[in-house]
């Protein structure tokens, strides 16, 4: 027994001072210690010969020592590995990493996140509602007479089951509800879907979004309406935007107009896009009409307010150069990953 343990110390002293170079250098050492007919197994071999009483002793000293030699083999092999740099599991860290996939917002969602934010730092709050209506909020109460084209089945879709429900033509229906909650002042814009039975076409779908905006209050001016806009118009497409207001015609407001801004291709020499005029139209506006604040139970008497409309889809081809509407709903990767901004 006591001879095993000092040939073994001996061996583990010899093996420990083992120097390997290279792979050939490591593969002697595995022939000669740990192969078939190497030492391990040769003195293996020989536990047939330990006395019965003594094996279990002699059986853990060759185990402790197999481990060894081939702990020691596995450290001599990383060795080997780690200089030669061929190790499958080597890091390579000169090679470029893998990009990483990475969405982008809609670009009528940039659009709409930059108006609601301009008007946000002007006071106003932002107002949603349903977008099944009925006849009263988003027609009725906006002044528009029981006869008027818009109420038509062939412009309006209406709900089959039941055409008191309609899909909603503009966000007036949400202002209509925030007005008969009669809480004065009120400032809010209204930015949501809408629907309307159109062909569709580069410049026309049946759904699009839009945003609008509505103050009421005591003494509230086709001045303040103007100088709202121009804030916008600013903050929107720049200083040196230019706009005019031409008049125009809503039910719902008087006086009504419409604000055109300059050109943003051509600053105003005339382009395709302005029609060769220098002015693009995008927006409509008013003084909101007596009516419809009596509609909604304000007294047109002591307040007055202002009301503008706009597609945020025609400013959102306006500002990308986006020449057909189309593209906003279909969902191509190749269309959407071009907006790359917050
Ligand atoms: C356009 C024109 C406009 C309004 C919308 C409005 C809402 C209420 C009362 C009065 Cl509740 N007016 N909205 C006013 C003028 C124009 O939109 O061309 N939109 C795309």
């Amino acid at each position: 027994m006591n001879q095993l343990i000092t040939q073994l110390e001996e061996h583990k002293t010899e093996i420990a001072s083992f120097v390997v170079n290279n792979k050939e250098e490591l593969e002697s050492f595995r022939i000669k210690y740990l192969g078939t007919k190497g030492l391990l197994k040769s003195i293996m071999g020989e536990m047939k010969n330990v006395p019965v009483e003594q094996k279990k002793d002699a059986g853990q000293l060759l185990n402790e020592f197999k481990v060894f030699v081939e702990t020691f083999y596995a450290e001599l092999s990383s060795k080997i590995e780690d200089a030669s740099g061929s190790s499958e599991n080597k890091i390579d860290i000169s090679l470029p990493g893998q990009p990483l996939p990475l969405g982008s917002r809609h670009p009528i969602s940039i659009v709409h996140n930059k108006i609601v934010s301009i008007f946000q730092r002007l006071g106003f709050s932002v107002a949603e509602g349903p977008e099944i209506e009925d006849d009263w909020h988003n027609f009725t109460a906006l002044n528009l007479p029981e006869n008027h084209p818009a109420r038509d089945m062939q412009d309006t879709f209406y709900i089959s089951q039941n055409p008191d429900w309609l899909l909603r033509t503009h966000t007036s229906s949400v202002q209509i509800r925030e007005m008969e909650k009669k809480q004065l002042p009120l400032r809010i814009i209204c930015p949501g879907r809408v629907y309307r039975n159109e062909t569709i076409s580069a410049r026309a779908h049946c759904f699009f979004n839009q945003v609008e905006g509505l103050y009421i209050a005591e003494n509230v001016s086709f001045a303040d309406l103007k100088q709202t806009l121009y804030f916008f118009v600013k903050e929107m497409f720049g200083e040196d935007v230019k706009v005019r207001f031409r008049p125009s015609y809503f039910p719902f407001t008087e006086p009504s107009a419409e604000m055109d801004i300059s050109c943003l291709i051509c600053s105003g020499k005339g382009c395709s896009v302005c029609k060769r005029t220098g002015w693009v139209e995008i927006l409509g506006c008013g003084m909101v009409h007596p009516s419809v604040l009596d509609n909604c139970g304000i007294d047109s008497t002591k307040y007055t307010g202002f009301a503008f409309g706009m597609g945020i889809e025609r400013i959102t081809m306006l500002t990308y150069q986006v020449k057909d509407l189309r593209l906003f709903s279909e969902n191509d990767v190749r269309f959407l990953k071009q907006f790359t901004q917050a």
